[in-house]
């Protein structure tokens, strides 16, 4: 396993192994669930099945950041994850919003958001970091390079390594001198984001380099393309998202032995498993 940065982030759960942290899109037209939990029944429904399941954090969004997806207006997507993030809180669940809005933000923490998760690491509002540092919660710092209907335009890297280390390093920076403390900053590579399957295997075989940024880091690989991409079926024929959940799973308890701090993924029981196997073996190497 390789040396990380420390393991627990202020204001969130630290048990003693990699954090699971379950997704509850509420959106019609996420590319992992498209639609499932659109209506805010069945989104705080399924907050609740992955509490119950083992989720240590649970990610309340309510946009959707499939390539080419539409923005909800700022009204459209307060009403749609406020409901579910003040269910959640209030039933003890340890929630983050991801959002890339400092007003949906703000009012998410009003009702009971423990951090928040931005995928613009403070890139898309200018407000964001401020907001957070003044609310001061947990943040996670997503690399990114522009928004989703454009972004496979700026999937062009020398060393993708390097740049999005590179460019991690100047929204860490942004954030520090914001006011944001660093016991509550976490860092993300960003996968898929202007990025193309082989840019992700890329970056989750070089993990040791996103920890040079001292930061716990969090990675979000569940049911994305490029894993239906390696999944093909004998025409060919990419997996679709449902059917990426044991490739995610295993995915998890790489990033775990690779020293991540949390993994965000839609089948929380399969990887809850796959970190405690991490963990397991890690206590092995420090013996
Ligand atoms: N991926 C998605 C959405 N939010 N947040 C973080 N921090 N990291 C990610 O990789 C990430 C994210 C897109 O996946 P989804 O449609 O399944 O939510």
């Amino acid at each position: 396993m390789y040396s990380a940065p420390a393991r627990y982030v202020d204001g969130l759960p630290h048990p003693d192994r990699c954090l699971v942290m379950g997704v509850v899109n509420v959106t019609p037209d996420s590319f992992s669930d498209g639609g499932m939990w659109f209506e805010t029944d069945d989104a705080v429904r399924h907050g609740h099945e992955l509490v119950a399941a083992g989720a240590d954090l649970v990610d309340v969004g309510g946009e959707s950041t499939r390539p080419g997806a539409e923005r909800p207006t700022i009204e459209e997507e307060l009403r749609r994850v406020l409901p579910v993030v003040a269910d959640l809180s209030a039933a003890g669940a340890v929630v983050t919003i991801d959002t890339m809005r400092a007003e949906v933000a703000r009012q998410a923490v009003d009702v009971g958001a423990a951090g928040v998760n931005d995928v613009s690491g403070g890139l898309s509002d200018p407000e964001m970091l401020p907001a957070v540092a003044a609310m001061a919660v947990p943040y996670v710092c997503m690399h990114w390079r522009g928004p989703s209907a454009t972004m496979q335009q700026h999937s062009s890297y020398g060393d993708v390594v390097a740049e999005v280390v590179t460019e991690l390093r100047k929204r860490v920076d942004a954030a520090l001198t914001a006011g944001i403390e660093p016991g509550r900053l976490v860092v993300d590579p960003g996968l898929g984001f202007a990025k193309t399957g082989e840019h992700n295997w890329t970056l989750l075989s070089r993990l040791e380099a996103l920890h040079e940024l001292g930061q716990p880091v969090l990675v979000g690989a569940s049911r994305k393309t490029f894993l239906g991409s390696l999944l093909t079926d004998a025409a060919g024929t990419s997996r679709s998202p449902l059917g990426r959940d044991t490739a995610s799973a295993v995915l998890s308890a790489v990033a775990a032995w690779g020293g991540v701090w949390c993994v965000r993924v839609h089948d929380v029981p399969a990887s809850l498993d796959a970190v405690r196997v991490a963990a397991r073996f890690a206590q092995e190497e420090d013996r």
